[in-house]
């Protein structure tokens, strides 16, 4: 019998998104029925699949409210779904506000739909230590059907900020290794004025305070002293004019190209020889999935799921958070040295192959229905 599960994200360009809209198309190319909840068509849901179905969840905007009352429009519009669609599981990404209106859309149905909740990082580290929500937060973890965290080391947090014995199942992320293919785009390279000797750094990310995207241009500066390179930047976010100061103040305008937010990163990943995320807050790091497929090493730093993903020495490196001496030397040593690269890009690729296959990890979260369908 196919399931039915209803998937309720933020489908904006984010980690999560892509995580969850990635889990509902493998979801529904085995054969489930996948309906998405939220309020726009999830980004990377490019074709027509007959088998997804999206619920918008409009919020009602009444001059009576001072603020638009979204998490109340998505928990009606969830119990909506899961009574006419007859959902299985609801499967929630992000403790606040997703788990949450899905436990409330629980008690609004007669269904014994089963919600099960992943937590992806900031509902953690950024929200779990707020008190006005924490309460909240640890009644999604212990209320839900069954609990995913990113990584052992976001497990390990939620542990240990809420307190609580409430089961946490470790499941990876992960990112489809089909139709990758690893010619780099010597046109693209021509376009943004990339010189074919030069070795290309990137950075990905939205430009918040914790992604650290100022020591990546410091260490950038650095790096471009002794190795004949440029620095993409990739996305847009709050820090955004601030980095594109210091890299003023610094003189490095000639030598990095910011790109804004971009859809097609994996065109931008194959031009490039090194990735850095110096982040002081990564439950997983989804980025250093995108570029290790394609070959590419990254320097990240030890916080969080990072170091779950690299492996220091074999697919690239690990630095102490803000050690950017560790940062400039590891990337010099590994852009002068072509075999050790060629090395470390062949690990990136088997890193995926073996430990981060969508095929593999979805089948986890298979299993988890199955098991949480068991309970009563
Ligand atoms: O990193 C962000 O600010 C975005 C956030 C999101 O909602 O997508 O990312 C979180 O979830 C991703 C998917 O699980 C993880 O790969 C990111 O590491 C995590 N971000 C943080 O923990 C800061």
């Amino acid at each position: 019998m196919s399931r039915r599960i209803g998937i309720v994200c933020y489908p904006t360009i984010g980690g999560s998104g892509v995580v969850a809209t990635e889990l509902g198309i493998f979801l529904a190319e085995q054969g489930y029925d996948v309906h998405f909840i939220s309020t726009t068509m999830p980004f990377r849901l490019k074709r027509l699949y007959p088998n997804i179905y999206f619920h918008e969840v409009e919020v009602a905007n009444y001059p009576v409210f001072k603020h638009p009352p979204y998490d109340l429009s998505l928990a009606n519009k969830i119990a909506e779904v899961v009574d006419r669609e007859e959902l299985d599981i609801i499967h929630a990404h992000y403790a606040v506000p997703h788990a949450i209106c899905a436990l409330f859309a629980k008690q609004m149905t007669n269904r014994d739909v089963k919600v099960v909740t992943t937590l992806h990082g900031t509902d953690i580290t950024v929200l779990g230590i707020d008190d006005s929500l924490q309460k909240m937060i640890r009644f999604a973890i212990e209320e839900s059907h069954a609990v995913t965290a990113v990584s052992h080391s976001l497990k390990q947090q939620t542990e240990d900020v809420f307190q609580t014995q409430a089961h946490i199942d470790v499941i990876h992320n992960f990112i489809d290794v089909h139709e990758r293919s690893f010619e780099s785009d010597e046109q693209l390279k021509r376009d943004l004025g990339l010189e074919p000797e030069e070795k290309v750094l990137i950075h990905i990310s939205n430009f918040r305070k914790v992604k650290r995207v100022d020591q990546v241009v410091e260490s950038f500066y650095h790096i471009s002293q002794h190795v004949k390179s440029k620095l993409l930047l990739v996305g847009d976010g709050p820090e955004y004019s601030k980095v594109r100061q210091q890299v003023l103040d610094y003189g490095l305008d000639q030598n990095v190209i910011f790109l804004g937010r971009q859809d097609n990163i994996q065109d931008l990943i194959k031009i490039s020889d090194l990735k850095l995320l110096l982040s002081e807050k990564e439950s997983f790091g989804l980025v250093l999935l995108e570029a290790m497929s394609q070959g590419v090493p990254c320097i990240g730093t030890n916080i969080g799921g990072i170091p779950e993903v690299i492996q220091d020495g074999v697919n690239g490196y690990i630095c102490p958070l803000g050690d950017l001496a560790c940062v400039s030397s590891k990337a010099i040593q590994l852009l002068q040295d072509e075999q050790l690269w060629q090395q470390q890009s062949e690990q990136a690729k088997n890193t995926v192959l073996h430990d981060f296959q969508t095929k593999h990890i979805v089948k986890q979260y298979e299993d988890l229905y199955e098991h949480v369908l068991k309970k009563d």
